[in-house]
């Protein structure tokens, strides 16, 4: 249940930057040809052309949506061109378009505390630079506006287009506003100026939402797209929310918003006004009633959390239909591909990131023959995570036969599995100069291979067994082979991002710096147009980004992607090594080596939580099933 945070007394300025559709971008970047056209990216072509995954604005116009199949978008908008999702291991490889976020979070992430919200999307608190540029160069002082920032979409600010650009720019420059809004408008000149920059050096547009907190910048951050940004005054909160149906709310799209409908009669944001915070904290507990009645005015205290990283690292797969797996074997084998997956992507992480994930997670979904409305679920398992793809495969297979076994007792057959993930999550940073816990997780002969660990050195991680609710796990990407496809949330591994940086291609980066002159992106996306056209014509063939396979780009792109995580580790208060005591499982630290314990517990104050509990020395001892 959602709990209200304590507000900050100063006002704040966050931004919510989301990419337009995004994979389609990625791909036009990868194929120039297809900019401006109508294009959709598509997984598996064996069944109706395909499930649409995004769709470009220019298809948009046809009617062609996210819902449809390749076949079904062809019938409404013949022209489209349909792109297939990149293929590894027989499910969809996510990393092309994990990078190209990244690239976007590392600039980002040079201007506040920035948050990767999701594989494409991010928080910006943008408080100190707002309070920086108002006070040296505040833009009712300042001669030159910069352009794409009189472009905005300003809430309640209503103007003919003819003099819509001069009305934005008189309220950037107002001077007799308050200081909250003087700081908003300078938010919206940085966001503005970011999104330029985003585009300049990834060639993405993006669209943004410029509030006084979260909340609110991410409900506005969707509103005029592609390519714009929206501001909202606090004098429009009341009004904008008003109407805003509950459902639409973070948080309230589940259970909690359903509830609102259902026993109160709250449809509507504006509904919930009529409710006192006492009649409120009635009905749902002290802090879930304070946090709706805040929420109902626009309030909220979270905070952007201070990570260019994921939370978690998870692969899935869904087996609708006809596809759903009915044997052992056959969840071996895709557990298998997805655990693969898996651990390349924790080993790129601890490699270049330096971090290790502690636990890992089994969800599936099933269902059982000839029962059709049992309600029963398939429930998620965890154990700590060992490091290496034989290890995680096996331990994962352990965590599918308990969680089967819950489900379905010891028979064998009559389930049929129609999705699997596996996640990677409590992921802690290893403190720089700190080498043994590397060593120990690597093996020694650790370098520039992916090999991990010598599997006799590296012992049984004593693991625990128990239900993890899905709002633990996060970042868990889902690929459906039929019929249709759905991701929840994904995240990036940076460091494939600095695996795979752009090369810059010299004929564009001359447009683009024309570009940057004028500050507008609308001029940036006709000249760079041309720009692709200009490359085109002279190499004779369509250009793609070479960057991205080339070694000397990844090398390079390393370098530039770790410089700007560090720097943007630096912000947070004396962040040599900043660690939750309680995101590390003190039976974890104890079954390690003495060599490392002592290290963890010089880094670690004793946990007042530490628990004393055995809960057994081998993995396998933790898979018996769960006493009922
Ligand atoms: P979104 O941000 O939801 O959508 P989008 O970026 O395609 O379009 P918009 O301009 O409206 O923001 O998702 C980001 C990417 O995540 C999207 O390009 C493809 C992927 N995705 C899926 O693969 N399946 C899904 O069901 C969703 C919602 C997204
Ligand atoms: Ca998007
Ligand atoms: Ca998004």
């Amino acid at each position: 249940m959602p709990v209200a945070r304590p507000e900050p007394q100063e006002p704040r300025v966050i931004a919510h930057l989301d990419l337009d559709c995004f994979y389609v971008q990625v791909e036009q970047r990868r194929n120039p040809a297809l900019r401006g056209q109508p294009t959709a990216v598509v997984q598996y072509n064996d069944w109706k052309g395909g499930g649409l995954i995004a769709v470009s604005y220019e298809a948009r116009k046809f009617g062609v949506k996210r819902s449809m199949r390749g076949d079904e978008a062809k019938h409404v908008c013949p022209g489209i061109n349909l792109v297939q999702v990149p293929v590894s291991r027989d499910k969809a490889d996510l990393n092309v378009y994990r990078s190209a976020g990244s690239e976007v979070v590392a600039i980002l992430s040079t201007k506040g505390k920035c948050e990767r919200a999701s594989i494409d999307e991010v928080y910006l608190d943008l408080t100190d630079a707002a309070k920086e540029m108002l006070s040296e160069s505040p833009p009712e002082s300042s001669e030159f506006i910069f352009e794409e920032a009189t472009k905005s979409n300003i809430l309640d600010l209503t103007s003919d287009a003819s003099d819509r650009e001069e009305n934005v720019k008189a309220w950037l420059c107002r001077a007799d506003a308050d200081y909250q809004d003087k700081l908003l408008a300078c938010g919206a000149i940085i966001v503005a100026q970011l999104r330029v920059k985003v585009l300049e050096e990834t060639q993405f547009t993006c669209s943004a939402g410029i509030a006084h907190n979260k909340m609110l910048a991410k409900l506005v951050s969707g509103m005029h797209k592609p390519a714009q940004q929206t501001v909202v005054p606090s004098s429009s909160v009341q009004d904008f929310l008003a109407s805003l149906p509950v459902k639409k709310m973070k948080q309230l799209g589940g259970k909690l918003g359903s509830s609102l409908q259902d026993d109160l009669g709250v449809e509507t944001v504006g509904d919930l006004l009529g409710f006192t915070e006492e009649k409120l904290q009635e009905y749902y507990g002290v802090n879930t009633g304070t946090w709706l009645w805040k929420t109902a005015r626009g309030i909220s205290g979270e905070e952007v959390e201070d990570r260019l990283l994921p939370k978690s690292h998870g692969c899935g797969k869904t087996f609708p239909g006809p596809k759903a797996l009915k044997t052992n074997t056959a969840v071996k084998s895709w557990l298998d591909k997805l655990c693969e997956e898996l651990s390349e992507r924790i080993q790129s992480d601890l490699n270049c990131n330096k971090r290790v994930a502690q636990t890992l997670t089994l969800h599936a979904r099933a269902s059982k023959e000839n029962e059709c409305n049992s309600v029963k679920k398939f429930p998620s398992k965890s154990c700590p995570l060992r490091y290496g793809t034989g290890k995680i495969q096996e331990d994962a297979m352990k965590l599918f036969e308990s969680g089967l076994h819950d489900f379905w007792g010891y028979r064998n057959t009559g389930w049929s599995i129609t999705s699997l993930s596996v996640t990677a999550s409590k992921i802690f940073d290893i403190p720089s100069g700190t080498n043994s816990i590397l060593r120990y997780i690597k093996g020694p002969s650790s370098g520039a291979s992916s090999t991990i660990v010598d599997p006799s050195s590296t012992p049984d991680l004593t693991p625990f067994v128990g239900n993890v609710t899905q709002t633990d796990i996060a970042h868990v990407h889902e690929e459906q082979c039929q019929p249709s496809s759905s991701i929840k949330e994904d995240c990036d591994n940076s460091s494939l991002a600095k695996q795979c940086g752009a090369t810059e291609e010299k004929g564009v980066s001359k447009k683009l710096s024309k570009a940057q002159e004028s500050g507008s992106i609308l001029k940036f996306l006709s000249q760079s147009q041309s720009a692709f056209h200009e490359k085109r014509n002279f190499d004779g063939l369509i250009c793609s980004n070479q960057g991205h396979e080339s070694s000397s780009g990844a090398s390079e792109a390393g370098q530039h992607g770790k410089t700007n995580i560090n720097t943007a580790g630096d912000h947070s208060a004396g962040n040599t090594w900043m660690l939750n005591v309680e995101d590390i499982d003190p039976d974890v630290v104890g079954e390690l080596p003495l060599e490392i314990q002592r290290e963890i517990q010089g880094w670690i104050r004793p946990s007042k939580h530490a628990s004393t509990k055995k809960r057994g020395s081998t993995i396998s001892s933790y898979f018996s099933p769960s006493r009922r």
